[in-house]
């Protein structure tokens, strides 16, 4: 069981995030994307190995590197888990559990416990909800959510086809998910605000690959699984 880390300039919280996932995983692997400010050190000296891209690739290709890296280990199941520490190391076994009780992808949700965003987000958030849902066959409440476990069918049909932009790495990822027969589950999950760094994407690029990503799902709407 193993731990995948995406991590930009995160040096405020990787170490604690390391920490805290090991206590529920064999081992973490940080992918680090081109942080300059000691990400990839601190998350090593914490415990983690770290993978470390050229450039930046994104999330996406960090979860796909992740994934490829869990295969190569022999990894029975691989837990994503953000380096802002936005995702409580607590939840990790439930996710888990998920898994063992059939589930090839866990999409740990935040909802159920009253996580405050923009009307502008949540309405988005509604509609790829809802078309998420439709599509696996499972309601989908968070599904941006980044805190995800996969089991072995799911790292093995994902791995080469993960999307890397921004918004497919967690929406278009599920209808993937679906379209290559993975049941896909969600359990609730603690998140809590970003304590430091940076987050990944503005307003602007949020406004325009969500355009993207709704041309994406029309796309997919047509390859549904029935
Ligand atoms: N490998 C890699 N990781 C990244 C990249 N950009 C962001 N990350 C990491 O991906 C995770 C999610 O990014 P966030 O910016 O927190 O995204 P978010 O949680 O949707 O947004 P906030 O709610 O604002 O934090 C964090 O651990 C980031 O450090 C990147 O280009 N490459
Ligand atoms: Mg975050």
């Amino acid at each position: 069981m193993l731990a995948i880390v995406p991590a930009l300039d995160e040096a405020d919280t990787i170490a604690e995030v390391v920490r805290s996932a090991a206590a529920h995983v064999d081992s973490v692997v940080v992918i680090d994307d081109g942080s300059t400010d000691g990400t990839a050190d601190l998350a090593r000296e914490a415990g983690a190995s770290c993978v470390s891209h050229e450039r930046n690739l994104g999330v996406g290709a960090a979860i796909a590197t992740g994934l490829r890296h869990a295969l190569d280990l022999g990894a029975d199941a691989a837990v994503q888990v953000d380096g802002d520490g936005q995702h409580v190391a607590s939840s990790i076994p439930v996710l888990l559990a998920a898994l063992h009780s059939g589930a090839d992808l866990v999409v740990g949700t935040r909802f159920e416990q009253g996580f405050e965003m923009s009307f502008v987000r949540r309405t988005a958030l509604r509609f790829f909800s809802a078309a998420v849902s439709r599509h696996v066959g499972h309601h989908v409440s968070d599904p941006t959510s980044g805190f995800r476990a996969f089991g072995p069918k799911a790292m093995e049909k994902l791995a080469p086809i993960f999307p890397t932009a921004y918004l497919a790495d967690t929406i278009e990822v599920l209808y993937l998910a679906a379209e290559s027969g993975l049941i896909v589950r969600t359990v609730p999950v603690d998140m809590i605000a970003r304590s430091g760094g940076r987050p990944y994407a503005g307003p602007t690029k949020s406004v325009v690959y969500a355009a993207r990503m709704l041309l994406l799902t029309i796309k997919h709407f047509r390859l549904r699984p029935r």
